[in-house]
């Protein structure tokens, strides 16, 4: 993490009673493949990412105050855990955390906290889940003697998202967040939980994101409502075949999709149909990544990228012509990263294309739309620790 945690210290001494606290890091994530799929029980393939979040905590004494003061948002805000959630949004994340580590046996009391990240908002690199996911593992050593487990951790930020914040989100982010191991991405099955660690430094290419700087209003509503069209096929297939089981759209096969394609909405079908096709592809790109045969992946890339745009209908213009200028210029694999709407398309291409890559796709993007889109080299860094 490129951060400083001696500049979170100065602040929190400055801004609660000079003393120093312990001191958590968490990082956001990137996605090569695999989008979507998670709260559908399918495979993704995260790695955390070397930009993050870091909290500074100390226990008060009090029964149930927070102190808390956001260093990026230059804001103070003291609540308590028997009030109700607190207005601002920042603080939810911290309130409603608490709430879930304490459901799970945190007997968390009052403390000071202040943090700050550099994982770039609404960039679809999961700065929430990389607050969640430092506040868990905070309250896990100052309350808990570290006795909830990373996967617990991952569960209750998860918890967060969909009890404090609204978003009906699966689990790829806070398990990135957490489980996450410099220089691996990893393939998890969202099912059964479990997952693999693969190396991940393609020779001779590079991974980098280019942000649309989109940031879409309606985001986690259209989320949601992207998850409850899943939830209808699956209903479907259980109303179909009632001697099976249908957790979720892994539990369907292709022909199992096509029997109720009459029984449910066009636009079911169709997400439907693109989350059984992005399960293959991860499968098939963890081949291809096993055999360094990244010409394969990068079409897997692109083919994912067209189906979120067509069939999942998650992308913009914007970043479809960001999908285009990568084409154009030759770049081995491309598509929108994250939940979509806006945010960042992850690039893979070859190290003697970048710099005319990026070049042309800044001076493209900023004719078209006025403005230039930041650029990320991705560096795969660790999961959440204690740092001091
Ligand atoms: C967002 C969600 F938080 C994840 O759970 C995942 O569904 C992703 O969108 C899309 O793959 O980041």
């Amino acid at each position: 993490m490129r951060m400083d945690i001696e500049f979170v210290r100065s602040r929190f001494i400055k801004h609660f009673d000079g003393k120093t606290g312990s001191v958590y890091a968490s990082p956001g994530r990137i996605n090569l493949i695999g989008e979507h799929t998670d709260y559908n029980g399918g495979y993704v393939f995260p790695g955390a990412v070397d930009k993050g979040i870091i909290a500074e905590m100390r226990i008060n004494g009090t029964p149930d105050t927070i102190r808390a003061y956001s260093i990026d948002l230059k804001d103070r805000l003291d609540f308590r855990l028997s009030d109700q959630k607190p207005q601002a949004s920042w603080a939810r994340y911290i309130y409603g955390i608490c709430k879930e580590m304490w459901k799970l046996g945190v007997p968390v009391k009052g403390f000071n906290i202040a943090f700050a990240g550099d994982v770039p908002q609404g960039a679809g690199m999961s700065s929430s889940a990389a607050m969640e996911s430092c506040f868990a593992f905070g309250l896990n050593d100052l309350f808990g003697d570290n006795k909830v487990t990373p996967w617990n951790m991952v569960l209750a930020g998860q918890a967060t998202e969909h009890n404090y914040v609204g978003v009906n989100c699966g689990i790829m982010d806070q398990f990135a967040s957490v489980f996450g191991k410099r220089g691996y991405v990893m393939r998890l099955d969202c099912r059964s939980r479990e997952f693999e660690y693969f190396p991940f430094d393609p020779k001779g290419y590079k991974l980098v994101l280019l942000d649309s700087a989109v940031k879409h209003e309606l985001a986690s509503s259209a989320y949601n409502d992207r998850r409850k069209s899943c939830e209808n096929v699956v209903a479907a297939l259980a109303a179909k075949f009632p001697g099976r089981k249908f957790e979720t759209l892994r539990d369907a096969n292709w022909d199992d999709l096509a029997a109720v394609k009459e029984d449910v909405s066009e636009e079911d079908y169709k997400r439907a149909h693109f989350v059984l096709g992005e399960t293959d592809r991860v499968l098939a790109f963890s081949d291809a990544l096993t055999k360094g045969d990244y010409e394969e992946a990068g079409r897997l890339m692109y083919a994912t990228h067209e189906g979120l745009s067509k069939e999942y209908e998650v992308s913009c213009e914007e970043l479809d012509f960001l999908n285009e200028i990568a084409k154009a210029n030759g770049v081995t694999g491309s598509r929108i990263m994250g939940g979509g709407f806006g945010g960042c398309t992850i690039n893979l291409v070859k190290e003697d294309l970048y710099a005319q890559f990026i070049d042309d796709a800044k001076k493209k993007y900023a004719e078209k739309y006025g403005r230039v889109p930041k650029v990320y080299d991705v560096v795969i860094g660790d999961g959440s620790r204690k740092l001091a």
